[in-house]
């Protein structure tokens, strides 16, 4: 039997095997079919056909949200599920019991499609099974994106989450607010990502370290396909616009939203104090593109960000002093409360879920708000207490900006380091705080943060395959087989036959 990530709930091997004809009759399975024929297509050059006597996908309304039944028999393979993304799931397990070629370019040999005998229970153990990519603070090109759509659909992951704007870049263009892609998209120089920067907080080091100008956007055109291309594999894109910090590039490009003027998005990392100004000007403009964005992302919850937003700029800045004098906030943090108050309503007002990250519980956020924790695992239990959903996000299991392995042949990544083997660790922190509370655990994502990653060999070297063990245990709930390197080795092949540039030396 061939090693399956993530591991079903249960499969019995019946004995015999399936060969696939050609052409290939397939039944139903809308999306999940067509997904289907265009892999075994590509690899293979297999062409599909309408009838039976090959792949029938039925529907049974009393399996489970995401859920699916597997049964390859010598006469065929028989796929039932509730919904559209349980045949999709069925797919991609399907897929993993043909020879790892079906996931390259092909050709590959027509006589090897070839599947075991199987029937096959399965059904997530999370329905957030996420990955996030930060897109701001170095533009990654939108043909990568599309690999890593295949290559979260061949995980069962369900969410990718696009942190599209960030003080050193804004990646999405908003109607009304054209200089955010004028002059928010780029900036000079390009941060030294594969030597470190003399000092990567200072940034006039940084700005002379080459002098190029840096930047890039997605147009929406580029968006909307991006967003039904994820839909048809299973995934929701989930955008985030970080709010009221992170903002140098709105900044950039409309001044009068600031506190103090920016010339051009920031040219170095860390923490930036030149935030939003606490004014009503601003709040309104932070809702005006969200309205857009959620034109842009249908029926997608939608990010708003929230974390580290360093308030002094806020008591500084008339405008802003005003503003907390007349809603009565003494302190930034009230301050910032107020914020997350107007914008997280808006949201929910346009009936979205609305997702924030941990910062947000010290001042509080509406009810209905979704609270993303990155930092301590205390959080996650601390937002379920005080009603919220979570999604965690922890640094400890799932910052993949940290490097894999403590080899000097390592290239550059902001922090220390996080071995496959620690990743394994993610589905005891979520056992032993879901439950906690009023709030449900909705389930975890891992994060790329970009400061360090410039392109897609280095983004693909970072996330996996510590990417298959975040999988592997939202699906199933433990870490099973995705441990080490040796446990995977079949699996790893398929990233392989996809010409990923997964790290051989994780440990
Ligand atoms: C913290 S996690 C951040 C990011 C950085 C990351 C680097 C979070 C909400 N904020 O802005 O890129 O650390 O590891």
């Amino acid at each position: 039997m061939r090693t399956l990530i993530p591991e079903p709930t249960t499969v019995r091997e019946m004995g015999g095997e399936f060969a696939l004809p050609s052409p290939l009759p397939i039944a139903g399975g809308g999306n999940a079919a067509a997904y289907l024929a265009e892999r075994l297509g590509r690899a293979a050059g297999v062409r599909v056909s309408e009838g039976s006597g090959g792949i029938e996908f039925a529907h049974d309304p009393s399996l489970g949200e995401e859920a699916y039944r597997m049964r390859v028999s010598t006469e065929g393979i028989r796929i039932e599920s509730a919904d559209e993304r349980g045949a999709g799931w069925a797919v991609q397990t399907l897929l993993q019991l043909l020879p790892p070629a079906i996931y390259s370019a092909g050709p590959m040999e027509p006589t090897s499609l070839v599947v075991p005998c199987v029937e096959i229970e399965d059904a997530p153990r999370y329905h957030w099974r996420g990955s996030h990519i930060d897109v701001a603070r170095n533009f990654l090109p939108l043909e990568g994106l599309y690999r890593h759509l295949e290559m979260m659909a061949m995980h069962k992951l369900n969410v990718v989450h696009l942190h599209l704007t960030d003080d050193q870049g804004w990646r999405i263009p908003i109607e009304g607010f054209p200089k955010l892609i004028e002059k928010g998209s780029t900036r000079p120089g390009t941060l030294a990502g594969h030597q470190p920067p003399p000092d990567e907080n200072d940034c006039d080091d940084v700005a002379e370290h080459d002098g190029i100008e840096c930047g890039g956007y997605y147009t929406r055109e580029e968006i909307t396909a991006l967003v039904e291309r994820a839909g048809m594999l299973g995934i929701q894109v989930v955008p985030e616009i970080d709010m009221p910090g992170h903002m140098e590039s709105v900044v950039a490009a409309y001044p009068e939203l600031g506190c103090v003027p920016i010339e051009h998005p920031r040219t170095c990392w860390g923490i930036s104090e030149h935030v939003l100004a606490l004014t009503d000007e601003a709040v309104e403009f932070c809702r005006a593109v969200l309205t857009d964005v959620a034109t842009l992302f249908p029926g997608s919850p939608i990010h708003v960000g929230g974390d580290e937003c360093p308030g002094k700029e806020w008591v500084e800045h008339e405008a802003s002093r005003a503003t907390m004098e007349r809603i009565g906030a003494t302190t930034p943090a009230e301050a910032q409360a107020w914020f997350e108050n107007e914008i997280c309503t808006h949201v929910l007002d346009m009936d979205r879920r609305v997702i924030a990250w941990d910062e947000v519980l010290e001042g509080g956020v509406p009810q209905g708000t979704t609270v993303m924790v990155w930092r301590k695992s205390e959080a996650v239990e601390e937002a379920l207490r005080a009603g919220h959903d979570a999604i965690a996000a922890p640094t400890e299991f799932t910052y993949f900006d940290y490097r894999q392995h403590a080899g000097e042949d390592h290239p550059l990544t902001i922090g220390g380091n996080l071995p496959l083997s620690k990743v394994a660790g993610l589905s005891d922190l979520l056992d032993a705080v879901g439950g906690e509370g009023e709030g449900a655990l909705l389930g975890a994502q891992f994060q790329l943060w970009s400061e360090y990653v410039h392109d897609w060999a280095k983004a693909e070297y970072l996330l996996w395959p510590r990417g298959c063990s975040v999988a592997q245990q939202l699906w199933s709930g433990s870490a099973g087989n995705a441990r080490e390197l040796a446990t995977m080795e079949e699996h790893l092949s398929r990233l392989t036959a996809r010409g990923l540039n997964w790290c051989r030396t994780a440990e």
